[in-house]
């Protein structure tokens, strides 16, 4: 399993890409329906020191979508973990900040 790998070696990184606190946001694609909502969501949910999720499809037309992702106040945040948890819901971030 790829993506855990990659994830398992995102938690091991002492570097941050974002501050404690931060509020993600990120650009995914291959939405198309609530199936995909749901499953991000979930796989979000599980990432270390996510304490909310809001993912939606902002362009149905063009599958697209995207996620909020909300941090535990204080805790350090990955880049890294987030890109590998919604890969491993089968989709991929083009974007994020
Ligand atoms: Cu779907």
């Amino acid at each position: 399993m790829k993506a855990f790998t990659i994830l398992a070696a995102a938690l091991t990184l002492t570097h941050a890409a974002f501050a404690a606190g931060t509020v993600v946001k990120a650009s995914i694609e291959g939405m198309h329906c609530d199936s995909c909502v749901h499953s991000i969501e979930a796989k979000l949910k599980k990432v270390p020191n996510v304490v909310g999720v809001s993912v939606k499809i902002t362009d149905a037309e063009h599958e697209n979508g995207e996620a909020v992702v909300t941090m535990k106040d204080g805790a350090k945040v990955d880049a890294e973990a987030i890109k590998a948890a919604v890969a491993d819901a089968g989709y991929e971030v083009k974007k994020l900040q």
